[in-house]
């Protein structure tokens, strides 16, 4: 059952239906329908931890909004905004969550600062993450349609313990980043070296 909010927090100044307009300019039919479906168990994962449901719908549907922009808009932002220029050594994989958080905040005017975070640390985590940032960073991981080795368990943990979850998919992604020799971003060490250690089991 597919869950369709009613905005009232005016986070975003338009309705649910106005905002997946906008997102539906940006985004491929598959790309599109997986937001759709991140925002949805975003929802789920908000009802578990009293976080948010607004927050949660507006995270979910925002978290790719840049994923399909060419590398010249995000090489663009990172100068416009003054981010990081260490970040002109990485590419989409990394731009799209971090460069991708000003985009949302200056093309579709929205500033809440926790959705903001949720959108830049929804690809690598982050040593500090609020309650609605682990929501997003589990949901992507874990939507329905994901399909790899142990989802099943990081589906089952993040019903049951969002934190440990956020640990198991530090520990399994930076695995994955090194068994293919692909480059690590170090915020995704920081990341493990804060969250995993407390669940060795993971
Ligand atoms: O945008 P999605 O595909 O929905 O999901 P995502 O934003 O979580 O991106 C997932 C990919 O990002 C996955 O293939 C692993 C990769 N990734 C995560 N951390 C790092 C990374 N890639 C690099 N190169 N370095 C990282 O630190
Ligand atoms: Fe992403
Ligand atoms: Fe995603």
């Amino acid at each position: 059952m597919v869950t369709e909010l009613t905005y009232t927090e005016n986070i975003f100044a338009g309705t649910r239906a106005d905002l997946l307009a906008r997102i539906s300019q940006q985004l491929k039919p598959k790309r599109f329908k997986h937001v759709q479906r991140v925002e949805q168990t975003a929802i789920d994962l908000a009802k578990r931890n009293d976080v948010d449901l607004e927050k949660a719908s507006i995270a979910g549907l925002v978290h790719d909004y840049a994923k399909q922009r060419p590398d010249a808009d995000f090489i663009a932002a990172i100068k416009q905004y003054h981010l990081d220029p260490i970040l002109l050594d990485y590419g989409n994989a990394i731009w799209h969550g971090v460069v991708g958080a000003e985009l949302i905040k200056h093309e579709l005017g929205i500033y809440d600062e926790d959705i903001l975070n949720a959108v830049r640390h929804h690809t690598t985590g982050a040593i500090y993450m609020s309650p609605l940032e682990q929501i997003v960073y589990m949901a992507d991981y874990i939507e329905p349609q994901r399909d790899f080795p142990g989802v099943d368990e990081a589906r089952q943990l993040a019903k049951t313990d969002l934190a440990k979850s956020v640990a198991f998919q530090a520990k399994h992604t930076l695995q994955y980043l090194v068994e293919n020799g692909k480059p690590v971003y170090p915020k995704s060490i920081d990341t493990y070296n804060a969250w995993v250690p407390q669940y060795p089991n993971v």
